[in-house]
């Protein structure tokens, strides 16, 4: 072995046992995954992985994807070792509160980490993400594979490839022929409960290649196969790549190596001990590298800095050579510009007739993806009755790369994690579904909500107003579900005019939104609400109030069509009534006390919302003297006019229960 090669060994090692140092540290974590797959990691960011320690932003970085969350100590040793940003104290601070090396990697709180990873296989389907973000940004510039040749690298294990997430994704990744995406299985064979014989015995290769992926099998402990493997998948085209890679959990521990003991416990300070005489390393000493390890590191430190520098010179002339159109519409693309003006443009294009919302939302946001050029999307198979297909924006995939609309099929949870890798290259990406089934999106939903992700969530059909389709596909709980995600903003629009304000307060957000849209049809308020009242933006308004209220009704949705009617019927009797729109609890909840106290004041204890779908929650607003009518109980098949009588969400209805609820 020549000098080089020795020190290119010992720097594996090094990764080895920094990681395990920092479990051991913790006295908690995984040590066993870093050191299995070290080999594989170091080689491809000291030979391949295009980054800039100066900024981890850089446009022409290649990705980094750890999807086994899990063994966060491999990625926070490479981002020391490659200088970006992590130092041996932080390593020595992993897991510890306000540590920038929390138990698994989390974007946006550690410098260089490109997405937030831990739910298995999560990680994986956003680089899915990745890869098309990338694909479509190259593209939409019109940027040459000489300048915009990125690749998405992920690391996945085991268990990554149990969880059905990655049938969903990778399956559409081999069907849109992502061959930026390269994906390392770190096969030890050794989940939690030991030998994955016990659980899972299929032939991943054969499984892959048949999603159409290039499959390249190797030793995943062996430098030379992995360059390889490497260097071939980055040549493949029209296919994304698995190199699956066998390897040893837990290597170069003389005990614990090939034994789950090692996957999510610290080695022991005797194994430790042992582990680092067995590699040449120092018993009594933790926390080291190398000198000469750290000089390898450090030319490769200037060597991408240099290469980031060359690559920029390119790019500055790329954009220079643009003509001004082409220019403008490039900034506005990588800025995910917003027009100021968003609100009143989207306004001027709402139907002013009685419509569904995701008819008004699909009008809309035709207009929405002219002024927004980063807006980008699809649907899980529901385009015709989501009604958020982008017209003239073409279809995404192999034969048009710069096609706006994606087709996810009938996959819900990769089209919710392909949106935050979406996020996470340079758009504003929706997807749409029935609201019903953002059940099976709900990973994604807290993944985009602990990363802040920007992206909109267009969920139709959303409540027992579907009508025939019954109770599976009428929704209850989801708009609970969602409001109880920190930093996720639900919207409710109740017709047009409001839908038309919640898509510009979404696309003017700085986190992910939902928005509510029915199947129904629904009235437009009064030209003189819409006008002077209506403001989406603050969560809630008033659309309408008599003199000395001492009644408040509220709403959401397709419901503040039935309290406008039941406070006419109630003004009738006589009874003073205030109406409150309230689209979303988040944005109200934003707002001053001040303002909040203008929409409900505290005075007036007598209150009732009204909202079709669970009334967990409501009691917050109405109070402990309050009404909340709602639906704590599954729906049923039938004409949902049947159904709103049934279930009291009528006009009359509203009035009787509201009369009752006073003593009148
Ligand atoms: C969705 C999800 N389910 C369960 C877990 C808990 N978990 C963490 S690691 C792990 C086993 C993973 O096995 P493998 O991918 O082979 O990792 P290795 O043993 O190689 O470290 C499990 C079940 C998780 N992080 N995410």
């Amino acid at each position: 072995m020549n000098c080089k090669c020795e020190t290119f060994k010992k720097a594996i090692d090094t990764v080895r046992i920094l990681a395990a140092d920092g479990v051991q540290k913790a006295n908690s974590g995984h040590p066993g995954m870093p050191m299995g797959a070290a080999d594989y990691a170091f080689t491809l960011w000291n030979d391949f992985l295009k980054f800039n320690p100066d900024d981890p932003n850089w446009i022409g970085r290649d990705r980094f994807v750890l999807s086994a969350g899990h063994g966060s100590m491999l990625i926070y040793t490479l981002l020391h070792l490659f200088g970006m940003g992590l130092t041996i104290d932080d390593l020595k601070q992993f897991r510890q509160f306000g540590s920038k090396c929390p138990g698994h990697p989390e974007y946006g709180h550690t410098r260089g980490v490109e997405v937030t990873t831990g739910p298995l296989a999560s990680g994986l389907a956003s680089a899915v993400g990745m890869a098309i973000g990338l694909k479509q940004q190259k593209a939409r510039l019109g940027a040459c594979d000489c300048l915009f040749d990125q690749k998405v690298y992920v690391i996945s294990g085991d268990g990554c490839f149990m969880e059905g997430t990655s049938h969903e994704a990778c399956s559409l990744a081999g069907h849109l022929k992502l061959d930026n995406l390269i994906v390392f299985y770190d096969s030890n064979k050794i989940s939690i409960e030991g030998d994955t014989d016990i659980t899972f015995t299929e032939d991943v290769g054969a499984r892959f290649a048949a999603y159409g992926w290039n499959i390249i099998n190797i030793n995943g402990n062996c430098v030379k196969q992995i360059r390889a493997a490497i260097q071939m998948a980055k040549v493949t085209k029209g296919k994304p790549t698995l190199i699956i890679g066998k390897t040893t959990i837990g290597k170069g521990s003389p005990n614990l190596a090939g034994k789950e003991a090692c996957h999510g416990a610290p080695l022991g300070a005797e194994e430790l001990a042992l582990t680092k005489e067995a590699l040449g390393f120092d018993p009594q000493k933790s926390f080291v590298v190398p000198a000469d390890v750290r000089k390898l590191c450090n030319d490769t430190i200037a060597a991408r800095k240099a290469e980031a520098a060359e690559w920029d010179k390119k790019y500055n002339k790329f954009i220079a050579s643009l003509d001004k159109d082409a220019k403008a519409a490039a900034k506005a693309l990588l800025d995910k510009a917003v027009p100021k003006d968003i609100c009143a443009q989207l306004m001027a294009v709402a139907p002013q007739k009685a419509t569904a919302t995701r008819a008004s939302g699909g009008t809309i946001m035709q207009k929405a993806a002219e002024l927004v050029p980063a807006l980008v999307g699809g649907s899980a198979d529901l385009n015709p009755s989501t009604k958020t297909y982008l017209k003239g924006a073409g279809d995404f995939g192999p034969e048009n790369w710069a096609g706006r609309n994606i087709h996810y099929g009938v996959r819900e949870l990769a089209m919710g994690l392909i949106s935050n890798g979406l996020a996470l290259t340079g758009t504003i990406p929706f997807s749409s579904t029935f609201m019903v089934f953002s059940d099976y999106m709900k990973p994604a939903l807290r993944l985009a909500a602990l990363q802040n992700l920007h992206e909109i969530y267009v969920f139709t059909h959303d409540s027992f107003f579907v009508g025939e389709d019954g109770p599976t596909h009428q929704p209850i709980e989801q708009l609970a579900m969602f409001r109880t995600i920190p930093g996720l903003t639900t919207i409710r629009p109740a017709e047009a005019n409001e839908a038309a304000q919640a898509w510009a307060a979404a696309l003017q957000a700085n986190g992910p939104v939902v928005l509510c849209m029915t199947r129904q049809n629904l009235n437009n308020l009064d030209e003189e609400v819409v006008a002077k009242k209506m403001d989406v933006s603050k969560g809630a308004y008033v659309v309408s109030d008599d003199k000395n209220f001492d009644l408040i009704l509220m709403a959401s949705g397709s419901e503040v069509n039935v309290i406008v009617g039941a406070a006419a019927l109630l003004r009738e009797k006589g009874i003073k009534v205030r109406v409150v729109s309230m689209p979303s609890w988040e944005l109200f909840e934003k707002q001053s006390a001040k303002y909040k106290e203008s929409v409900l004041p505290k005075a007036v204890t007598k209150r009732i919302s009204v909202e079709a779908a669970s009334t967990f929650g409501w009691a917050r607003y109405v109070g402990q003297n309050g009404l909340s009518i709602g639906l704590d109980h599954f729906g049923a098949s039938a004409p949902c006019d049947l159904l709103a009588k049934q279930y009291g969400f009528t006009p009359e209805a509203v009035a009787e229960a509201a009369a009752k609820y006073l003593g009148k």
